[in-house]
């Protein structure tokens, strides 16, 4: 049987990286199936495209996952598919949390003919036989333990990705028209992947706003070191066969959860030359000691992103997550900036102590800090987590199925001291400072005392990031974005071809002696 795995876009933003639980699932096929991915954010396709796609491949099942934000397009891909008589089985966090509305048993329309609750990597294989066999059942969920608590994978052992073969085309980050300069370019730039690795899963904090802790659970499960090693070589080998770059997102909720394994982890990374630039998720008050700073460091770590959510701790509170010290993160992004690492630092608006003005607050805080890569988002009520319960039973949310029509930066709930629109304009303020050429220029000369490389990293990094999102797709968006940025970029050029020109003087200078008799 064929079966196509699909993940949509929110038709706004654009992710960076693949979605991890595709190649997952894929590697957890049994034998005997062949399995083809398609994500919609770096392959955009029509409804009608796709039930093209899926006629013309011959496919026999569908499987779609998706998070809350983009489940109204996944329902209506879904809808197209089985329309033409194919299956289709959806999974993923949304439909975990409201299985009735993705089955029409809350009276809705129905979207899927079966879902998988939870995590899906044993019940995966169990969905394809019984799709090959033509007796898909309704709902699929883990075994329960004795106390009816979900079985959750150990990740030991963990299924091998076999990156080095799978086409990854689709998602290299390197466009199109510029591939042929970029391959040119030192090591090879022509193409360039962030590719998700998981570490472990688990999360204990229970943030109010978070689905995590509720999905994964509170127990934290970790592959082992040596399946982590073998990943990243993999990976490392086939960047290096490729001449293309590649960097990796360790999608642990929270990687330093346990302090003492991740530095252990980090040592092996390090003993067996497996570091590849990497990124990951870490809350600040995990990263006080110095020790563990060095290691990822000095195994790869170039950019931590930091949920610091707000500068304002009555707001932590009120979102259980005092834990994190706005008071302490001038300290920690200067303690990873020492060694040179950036911090892509997460602000959520639209709390209930924030007023009219919080985006301005929030900026002129983040300037006194060393720069970095802001992103700022709106407290979101998703289903089933404990905001969520919290704002339902207080008669406060005015569109309790915001996910059935996704507008992006429109709160689903009013804050206590600001209006929906006011939260909008904040968010909108916040990005457009943030990423403008003034602020990039600005972020870059802070560095003037660092190498060229880091300089012109930070901001081809930021240049990047913008587009996540404010998507910059076509070649004319990127050329308006060069323009509009050329105060910075001029004098970075010159520099660089300086630098090239002194490398090459001294290249033949050795050659020239080394002709001499
Ligand atoms: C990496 C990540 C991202 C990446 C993008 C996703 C990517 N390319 O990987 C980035 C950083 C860009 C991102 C952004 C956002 N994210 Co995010 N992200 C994650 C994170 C940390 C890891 C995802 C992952 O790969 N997990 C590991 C895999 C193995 O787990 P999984 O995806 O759940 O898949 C398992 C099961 O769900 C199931 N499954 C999943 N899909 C399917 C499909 C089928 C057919 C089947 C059978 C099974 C199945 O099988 C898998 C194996 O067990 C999760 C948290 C988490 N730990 O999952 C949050 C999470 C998914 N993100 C979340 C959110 C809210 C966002 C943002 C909206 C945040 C914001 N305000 O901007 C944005 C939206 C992005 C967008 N494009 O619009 C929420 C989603 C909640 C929800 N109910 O939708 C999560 C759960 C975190 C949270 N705090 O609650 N995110
Ligand atoms: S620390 Fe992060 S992953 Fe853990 S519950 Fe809080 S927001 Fe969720």
């Amino acid at each position: 049987m064929k079966i196509l795995l699909y993940n949509p876009d929110n038709g706004v933003t654009r992710n960076f990286m693949p979605h991890l639980w595709m190649f997952l699932l894929q590697a957890l096929t049994p034998p005997g199936h062949e399995v083809i991915l398609v994500d919609g954010n770096a392959r955009a396709m029509t409804d009608d495209e796709i039930v093209g796609f899926v006629r013309e491949q011959k496919i026999g099942l569908v499987g779609i996952g998706a998070m809350t934000r983009m489940v109204a397009k996944a329902y209506r891909v879904a809808d197209a598919i089985r329309a033409a008589g194919v299956p289709v089985v959806m999974g993923g966090p949304h439909v975990t949390e409201c299985p009735d509305e993705a089955l029409g048993r809350d009276g809705g329309q129905r979207h899927a003919d079966a879902v998988a609750l939870g995590e899906a990597d044993e019940t995966w294989p169990l969905i394809v036989e019984d799709a090959a066999r033509g007796e898909l059942r309704e709902v699929y969920e883990p075994e329960r333990d004795a106390k009816g608590l979900d079985r959750k994978p150990s990740l030991q052992p963990y299924p091998v990705i076999p990156w080095e073969k799978l086409s990854l085309e689709q998602f290299s980050l390197v466009p199109k028209f510029l591939r042929p300069l970029m391959n040119r370019m030192g090591s090879g730039w022509g193409s360039f992947y962030v590719v998700p690795i998981e570490t472990g899963r688990g999360c204990p904090y229970g943030c109010e706003f978070c689905t995590v802790t509720g999905f994964f659970g509170d127990s934290i499960r970790f592959r082992t070191n040596e399946s982590v090693v073998d990943e990243l070589l993999r990976l490392k080998a086939r960047a290096r066969r490729e001449r293309g770059q590649v960097a990796v997102f360790f999608i642990d909720d929270n990687l330093a959860i346990n302090i003492k394994r991740l530095k252990s982890l980090l040592r092996d990374i390090i003993a067996a030359g497996a570091q590849v630039p990497w990124v990951a998720q870490i809350s600040a008050n995990l990263l006080r000691d110095e020790e563990l700073v060095d290691l990822i460091a000095e195994s790869g770590g170039k950019w931590v992103f930091i949920g610091m959510e707000s500068i304002d701790p009555q707001n932590m509170a009120d979102v259980n997550k005092n834990f994190s010290k706005p008071g302490e993160y001038k300290q920690v992004l200067e303690r990873l900036a020492r060694r040179n690492i950036y911090a892509i630092t997460s602000f959520i608006f639209g709390m209930d102590n924030d007023e009219k003005g919080v985006a301005e607050r929030t900026l002129s805080e983040i300037q006194s800090w060393p720069p970095g890569l802001p992103v700022f988002g709106q407290l979101t009520p998703f289903p089933a987590t404990p905001l969520y319960e919290r704002l339902e039973k207080a008669g406060r949310l005015d569109r309790p199925k915001h996910w059935m029509d996704f507008a992006p930066f429109v709160m689903a709930h009013t804050p206590l001291k600001m209006t929906i629109e006011e939260a909008r304009l904040e968010t909108r303020k916040a990005w457009e400072l943030s990423y403008s050429p003034e602020r990039n220029a600005q972020a870059v000369e802070s560095l003037a005392g660092q190498s060229f490389q880091y300089r012109a990293g930070h901001l081809i990094a930021r240049l990047f990031f913008r587009g996540i999102y404010f998507p910059q797709m076509t070649k004319r968006a990127w050329l308006k974005l060069i323009v509009d940025n050329r105060r910075i970029i001029y004098p970075l050029v010159k520099e660089a071809a300086a630098k090239w020109r002194d490398a090459r003087r001294k290249k033949s200078g050795v050659t020239a002696l080394d002709r001499v008799p």
